[in-house]
């Protein structure tokens, strides 16, 4: 598409055109990007990005799509755009970084473990065929670990875990969260969801399902929660890593809404799955009106890893960073969602309200087999119990 310079108007006044080199508007190049992300009507483009540039010689900027932190122990992936006069070129330049140990393929920048753990920022240069050059700076975030639990022994350590909700059964669920809900062996901890005819409050259930959790012995506010688990095939259950703020008599915030100040985030579900889900897992943040304790919003996204990593057999790690501004979800080296927020705020009255400490919490807790399940109906039968949601490890760092 072309647009030609004499329709492009000024915005404050529309009687004088844009043109190249015009000494009263200094431009000497505009360019505008478009999309249609196919959502919207045939024929309609949105403008993406408008910039403009007044370098006769061009100008030439790499610069990094988003940073992130990464996940401790894990490589951390960065993409790096390199442009020419602010359109994005994939030859006539090189990318070299200040360290040996950092790959560069394209523009996809690979920052292992051994140079983020030693603090060491990560500088990639981008030099143009023409001698022009441009660097971005990769910041490397050094990591001190503050919980881990590898269950190598055979029962939970007390000083960690406790069950969660013992004896709880939610709505019309078909089990309730039994203390006997988990085994410890062979170096990892499994959630069972058990088939067995039990009475309790005068309700007969058939299966109980379970869910353990580090209240009252392990909370952090900022920092990386983060646990390496795998899933059998099954819908109608789901397996959840998640975080709870102290409770301290009412719902309390991990962190605020930006924009609506009267907004804190009660729960980070890091991940819940189920075989619906199939390659995806959800990953939400729920918030809560800390003057009315009304759920008012979520922040919500279908992670997407590289596909097959959620039958594939193997552990992956799945964690979340939260740092004062922002949370970064990972699966493994990949991010896979980020949502901004505040870490304080001020309450109607002006005053300045703060987070409180969260803990860590597994669940694995059956719906109930119909449409009203959110988790989907049960792909499994009485052969198939116990069920198992299994996990190597947890770790926290600050
Ligand atoms: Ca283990």
């Amino acid at each position: 598409m072309q647009i030609p310079w004499t329709s492009v108007k000024r915005k404050s006044d529309p009687t004088v055109s844009i043109v190249p080199n015009n000494p009263e508007n200094s431009l000497s190049q505009l360019r505008i990007a478009v999309f249609n992300d196919g959502t919207n009507e045939s024929g309609t483009f949105y403008i993406n990005e408008v910039g403009y540039f007044t370098s006769a010689s061009g100008y030439f900027e790499a610069s990094l799509i988003l940073y992130h932190p990464g996940l401790p122990e894990y490589d951390a992936e960065y993409d790096i755009v390199v442009k020419n006069d602010g359109v994005p070129i994939n030859s006539g330049f090189t990318l070299r970084a200040n360290d040996a140990r950092v790959e560069i393929q394209g523009g996809k920048v690979t920052v292992p473990y051994s140079v983020r753990e030693q603090g060491k920022d990560v500088i990639v240069t981008a030099t143009s065929t023409s001698g022009q050059s441009s660097s971005v700076i990769i910041p490397s975030k050094k990591w001190d670990i503050t919980f881990n639990d590898d269950f190598d022994g055979n029962d939970l350590d007390p000083t960690k875990w406790s069950v969660f909700e013992p004896e709880l059964s939610y709505g019309s669920a078909p089990s309730y969260c039994a203390r006997d809900c988990y085994e410890v062996s062979d170096g990892t901890l499994k959630l069972l969801a058990k088939k067995r005819e039990t009475v309790l409050n005068g309700r007969t259930y058939q299966y109980t399902d379970g869910a353990i959790s580090t209240e009252n012995k392990f909370t952090q506010s900022l920092g990386c929660y983060v646990s390496a688990m795998r899933y059998e095939p099954w819908s109608g259950i789901c397996g959840g890593f998640w975080l709870l703020p102290e409770f301290h008599g009412q719902r309390q915030s991990l962190f605020f809404d930006g924009p609506r100040s009267d907004l804190g985030c009660g729960e980070v579900d890091i991940i819940e799955w189920s075989n619906i889900f199939g390659d995806r897992y959800c990953v939400t943040e729920h918030f809560w009106n800390y003057n009315t304790n009304q759920h008012s919003d979520t922040n919500h996204v279908m992670a997407s890893p590289q596909p097959g990593k959620m039958y594939d057999g193997q552990f992956h790690a799945i964690g979340v960073v939260i740092t004062e501004s922002n949370s970064y979800y990972y699966c493994d080296e990949e991010l896979v969602g980020v949502f901004e927020h505040s870490y304080t705020t001020l309450n109607a009255s002006g005053e300045t309200m703060y987070p409180a400490n969260n803990f860590m919490l597994f669940s694995y807790r059956m719906g109930p087999d119909n449409d009203s399940n959110w988790v989907g109906r049960w792909n499994f039968d009485d052969s198939d119990f116990p069920l198992k949601y299994e996990v190597d490890w947890c770790r926290a760092y600050k």
